[in-house]
């Protein structure tokens, strides 16, 4: 690796828009004190560099070169492994602004905490400079950061999931103005591990983890919690949703924005392969994002999205040939995986995969189940979203794709119905705001347990979700011409414990029914809840659906219904003065018409 400082000596750039970028790293590496400063120009040359140093000190694995050309295995901290919501925090002069969604410190705390975490921590290691774009690199709606990190396994990342190098450099020379994020992997101690946001600054700082969403700054950092603070300043949307390209047999292809919480299941339908039939009539799907949606109205009073990210950053188990082949294809080569298992032949390998047996775990021992999953159930890959074989061909247009329907799902085993419609716009942002799933293995800490997840974004939203759900209703203006809203829960099971829906491809069927709405050409049920597809609307028939199953699957409980709506008043009554009074008299109302 380069140890030269050749921003510094080139002093073209002094007096340029990037002086105070210059200033900032020049502060850094005072109070860091790293050996030696690497600005990254995201070349071929400089990832083939820092691969071949990662792999000589054992950060980087070599997989099977034969059947997974140029791809790595990267084992964490066994402490490492997910992200950690405790330790993550949103700074803001005010508590009220971070709300209680978030775990909230006074900036100045915040800082004088994490600057006494950084003191001389990058001594003997190298600081790195990556400048980013979060989006296609010409698009309006795109926005620049810079992540200064001691790990080459994060430029590495960085590398795939976002628009690094010397074009970014040259956009934040341009606009002079770019989100700040500060990582060290520090000692990987989790009693030394905070991530800490400065909305009002914008700006991160992150110690003491490697992994993922607390690392790769880019990702929930910067294109969540930062940059939902900047979407409400400049009138835009930023959410943890997919983005897919559902085209018809006529040629049309309607984009769908759908926000589902971690690990379950965006890239799967970011990816869907349409069931046999479909593709026979000439069904495509194209996949724009799998995890991050960035929307703004147009001229024309529609919603336009981008991808903010470049690459897929997602989970390993579960990724087979029949539960997500594009995903398989996307990551036959040129891919990090992190903390999955290896074969004998040292291919990767995680449950649900095949039925190899496989000859190491996620932490390098020999495999014994008796230790648990063989890959760590959060095990991931990165990847490059242009090697993806549904790689939509706009998924890089500057001005977006426009969004003809926006998707909200949990988990949940219990009572919500497979799909129903929101009535309006209020409606469909109530019914994102008491979204429910039950947790996952994405985060520390229990899983399994049913929480409020409004909008997928609990982790996620770096302000008041009162506030949130304000902007989100601020979109309904004259002249607007917004998408519809759907729920959706693929994870519904029968009282055998078994799911009632088998999912995947199968999925289309309901994307169908949803875009024939949008259309105007499919009929629906209203019900208290919803409006829901009457029978026959969906062949569930074709997708193995027994008649019960089918019955429960759009059963209206409601019993059960008005307990929920029990619940979701009382969540929103906790955040006070500052709920939008909209979402309350539409939860009223629903519940009458439950108790009628
Ligand atoms: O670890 S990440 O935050 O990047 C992945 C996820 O939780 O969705
Ligand atoms: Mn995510």
């Amino acid at each position: 690796m380069s140890a030269a400082i050749s921003f510094f000596d080139d002093d073209a750039r002094r007096g340029s828009r990037l002086d105070s970028l210059t200033r900032w790293v020049a502060e850094t590496a005072a109070h860091t004190q790293p050996d030696s400063i690497h600005w990254c120009d995201g070349s071929d040359a400089e990832i083939a560099a820092l691969n071949a140093q990662m792999a000589k000190d054992g950060t980087l694995l070599a997989l099977n070169g034969q059947t997974h050309p140029r791809s790595w295995l990267h084992r964490s901290d066994p402490s490492d492994v997910a992200r950690v919501e405790h330790l993550t925090f949103v700074c803001t002069r005010d508590p009220d602004d971070a709300g209680p969604n978030n775990h909230w410190m006074a900036p100045a705390e915040g800082h004088a905490r994490m600057d006494a975490l950084f003191a001389g921590c990058m001594r003997g290691r190298t600081l790195y400079v990556i400048p980013y774009c979060m989006g296609p690199i010409d698009s309006p709606l795109s926005r620049c950061g810079v992540e200064i990190t001691d790990s080459p396994y994060v430029v590495a990342n960085m590398r795939l999931m976002t628009r690094m190098g010397a074009a970014a450099l040259a956009r934040i020379e341009r606009e002079g103005r770019f989100v700040k994020g500060l990582h060290s992997t520090g000692e990987l101690d989790p009693d030394r591990r905070f991530i800490m946001h400065f909305p009002e600054e914008l700006s991160i700082k992150s110690f003491g983890s490697g992994y993922g969403g607390n690392a790769l700054l880019g990702k929930k950092c910067h294109a969540l919690r930062i940059a939902s603070w900047q979407a409400r300043e400049e009138g835009w949307l930023a959410e943890h949703m997919l983005i897919v390209g559902i085209q018809n047999p006529q040629g049309q292809t309607h984009y769908i924005a759908a926000a589902f919480p971690s690990a379950c299941g965006k890239t799967n339908l970011a990816m869907l392969i349409p069931p046999e039939s479909y593709r026979q009539a000439g069904w495509k799907v194209w996949t724009v994002g799998d995890d991050i949606c960035w929307m703004r109205p147009g001229a024309d009073g529609r919603l336009y999205a981008i991808n903010p990210e470049a690459g897929f950053f997602g989970v390993a188990p579960g990724t087979s040939e029949k539960s997500n082949p594009n995903a398989l294809t996307t990551i036959g080569h040129d891919t990090i995986f992190t903390n999955v298992a290896v074969t004998d032949d040292n291919q990767p390998w995680w449950e649900g995969l095949d039925k190899r047996v496989p000859a190491k775990d996620w932490q390098g021992r020999d495999y014994d189940p008796a230790n648990g999953p063989a890959a760590h159930p959060n095990s991931r890959f990165t990847v490059s979203a242009r090697q993806c074989p549904s790689y939509s061909p706009h998924a890089e247009d500057p001005q977006g794709v426009p969004i003809s329907a926006i998707v909200f799902g949990g988990r949940r085993g219990s009572l919500v119905p497979l799909v129903f419609e929101a009535r309006n716009w209020t409606h469909g942002v109530l019914v994102g705001a008491s979204m429910g799933s039950e947790t996952t293995a994405a985060a520390t800490g229990a899983v399994g347990v049913m929480r409020r997840d409004p909008m997928a974004m609990k982790p996620f939203c770096g302000y008041n979700f009162a506030d949130y759900f304000a902007h989100w209703l601020s979109f309904d203006q004259a002249g607007a011409r917004l998408p519809k809203i759907f729920h959706v829960n693929w994870f519904r099971k029968g009282a055998d414990g078994q799911f009632l829906w088998p999912g995947f491809g199968e999925n289309l069927r309901v994307l169908e029914w949803m875009i024939q709405r949008v259309e105007g050409t499919a009929e629906a049920v209203e019900t208290p809840v919803g409006r829901l597809p009457p029978p026959g609307a969906i062949d569930l028939q074709s997708a193995g659906v027994s008649a019960a199953a089918a019955e429960e699957l759009f059963g209206v409980d409601r019993p059960g219904w008005i307990a929920e709506f029990r619940e979701i008043q009382n969540y929103l009554e906790d955040y006070g003065v500052r709920m939008p009074d909209p979402l309350g008299v539409e939860a009223a109302r629903i519940l009458g018409q439950l108790m009628d």
